[in-house]
């Protein structure tokens, strides 16, 4: 397409940012406080993203709040109170209303509105825009900001639209309370979401059977309260914290050590390896240099989380069961947890082990496993999404020459920087593949790429400039950089959803930066330093 559909009503704009959720929302105050004239799509009829879409029982952030937070304004995170150390969803929602209120940003964001088509205009180098309720829009920038996670994925399951009592998925929880009490209730996936619901779950339903198919390292949240002392030393020295979450490989403020696991004694191991137990959350991953990199080094965690695991489930077979071995500690994402081992000590859970045999098909009443006939009043799938890249290739998404992104992408995602895609020029991706998103706390990798897009686009404004590209050569040079870093790495080993492989037929690539946040900055910054190196301006 190259014009405006007359049958569309078409509003232009300097830039459109596709997404509400924490990326998208920054993206519309930073650039419309610069004066570029902006609209903001969202599919959703509220603003929130991931968080508006992730009600499910138990829902929380893993990395605390006073850093999984904006910090792009002072008055906002002093003014701001956490409740808690890991914020409920609810909560993170409500922070995301108070932005939007705080900042005036509604005015500028329009709901209910699914971009289907994404089309690069070469006429005048603009992006025409087209939504499923027939509006379109024009803008000389198209910044997706459409998430990691945001395309809940459904298993490939023989007759799995027959069960005949309520359906869940964790990713599109209803608004409305779902009561579990007097209900036998299933939970198929032991991911995050999963691990997040089933203690919820557990302590509501008259039963909960928990289908497991590859267990998951888990380590202890340690929830609390944040108190009010808290909260004033994180917030005296806030700024102090922010600088160093974003100078930090992780994005967050755990301890980064500079220590090979082998420096140390099998005692002193366990010590560290303790000690960061107690500190809870992702500190484990963060105890020793090469917990991800050396098989050997990577072995002693495993082994440390699986002896937790027997220490926290009273059934030995039952904490065999739940000890993760077909891949390496933390190269699938690792979960944080309150009280989720101790879940399968209660009467009215039950594990099933689906390693060997996968659900053999949905009924009306319930599902077949292994021979045996399973009744249930509810389904709830945690089984995840089509990470980083589905979002992004179920839009028609069309650059130069009418090259489809999907198309581009056929053999996995390629991008400059996990922010620009030769061929697709003036469009951006926030936390896009190819960048460290995922593997960092989200909050400073998406205030990360939205300076950097923001300072692009005046850049390009104060030089006159209307045009910017991805040359192929630089997109080639950096594809191949962050695969040769996830091959330094013990990341490809596991059949996660970094690789794609949880989507049957997902080209196998490792798809964000493992690098790191401080090192990826500087490469960015190099970049714009340099004039936007491998860029093509005119
Ligand atoms: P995840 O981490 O992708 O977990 C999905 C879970 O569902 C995982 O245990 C999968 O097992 C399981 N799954 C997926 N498909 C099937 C089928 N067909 N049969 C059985 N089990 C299946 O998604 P989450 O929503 O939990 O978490 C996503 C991210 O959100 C998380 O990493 C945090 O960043 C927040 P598998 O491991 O593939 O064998």
């Amino acid at each position: 397409m190259h014009a405006s559909d007359s049958s569309y009503t078409t509003s232009h704009y300097d830039a459109i940012i596709v997404g509400a959720g924490f990326s998208g929302i920054y993206a519309l105050h930073k650039l419309r406080s610069l004066g570029f004239s902006v609209a903001l799509l969202e599919a959703a009829s509220a603003p929130g993203g991931t968080w508006f879409w992730n009600r499910y029982p138990g829902a929380r952030c893993d990395i605390q709040s006073m850093v999984y937070s904006y910090s792009f304004d002072d008055k906002l995170q002093q003014d701001w109170h956490w409740s808690e150390r890991y914020a409920r969803q609810p909560e993170i929602l409500k922070y995301v209303n108070h932005v939007v209120n705080r900042f005036d940003l509604e005015r500028n964001m329009q709901f209910n509105t699914r971009i289907e088509r994404a089309h690069f205009v070469e006429e005048d180098s603009s992006w025409l825009l087209t939504a499923d309720n027939a509006t379109q829009y024009r803008a000389r920038f198209c910044i997706f900001a459409t998430g990691c996670l945001s395309v809940p994925r459904m298993p490939v399951i023989n007759r799995i639209d027959t069960f005949s009592g309520d359906v869940y998925h964790t990713g599109a929880w209803p608004h409305d309370t779902v009561d579990f009490t007097d209900q036998k209730v299933a939970v198929i996936g032991t991911g995050s979401s999963g691990i997040q619901s089933i203690p919820m779950i557990a302590k509501q339903a008259k039963h909960l059977t928990v289908f497991q198919r590859t267990p998951n390292f888990s380590t202890p949240a340690w929830q609390s309260p944040l108190t009010a002392n808290e909260e004033k030393q994180w917030k005296e020295d806030y700024s102090n914290i922010r600088e160093m979450a974003r100078h930090s490989e992780s994005g967050d403020i755990y301890e980064e050590t500079p220590h090979s696991v082998f420096n140390y004694s099998a005692q002193e191991q366990q010590a560290e390896l303790e000690r960061r137990w107690g500190q809870g959350a992702f500190n484990l991953q963060a105890a020793f240099t090469d917990l991800v990199t050396d098989e050997k080094a990577n072995k002693i965690a495993a082994e440390f989380v699986h002896n937790k695991i027997r220490q926290r489930v009273d059934d030995p077979e039952i904490a065999e069961l739940l000890c993760p071995r077909n891949h390496p500690f933390g190269t699938k994402r690792l979960c944080v947890d309150t009280d989720y081992y101790e879940t399968f000590n209660r009467d009215n859970v039950t594990l099933i082990d689906m390693s060997k045999a996968p659900i053999s098909s949905i009924t009306a009443q319930g599902l077949n496993h292994n021979n045996v006939e399973y009744q249930f009043d509810a389904i709830v799938f945690a089984t995840g999404f089509d990470a980083m890249t589905g979002a992004l290739t179920k839009i028609d998404i069309r650059g130069t020459d009418d090259q489809s992104l999907a198309d581009k992408w056929a053999s996995g995602p390629v991008s400059y920087l996990g922010l620009s895609i030769s061929g697709f020029p003036n469009l951006f991706t926030i936390t896009g593949p190819g960048s460290p998103s995922v593997l960092t706390n989200m909050m400073v990798a998406i205030e990360q790429h939205v300076d950097w897009i923001v300072d692009c686009l005046c850049h390009l404004r104060e030089s006159n400039k209307s045009v910017i590209e991805a040359s192929p050569e630089a997109e080639s040079t950096w594809v191949k950089q962050v695969e040769a870093v996830a091959q330094t790495t013990l990341y490809p080993q596991a059949n996660s959803w970094y690789v794609g492989a949880n989507i049957p037929g997902k080209p196998r690539v490792f798809m964000p930066y493992v690098g790191g946040m401080a090192t990826y900055r500087d490469i960015c910054d190099d970049v714009a330093d340099m004039g936007y190196r491998g860029f093509n301006l005119n």
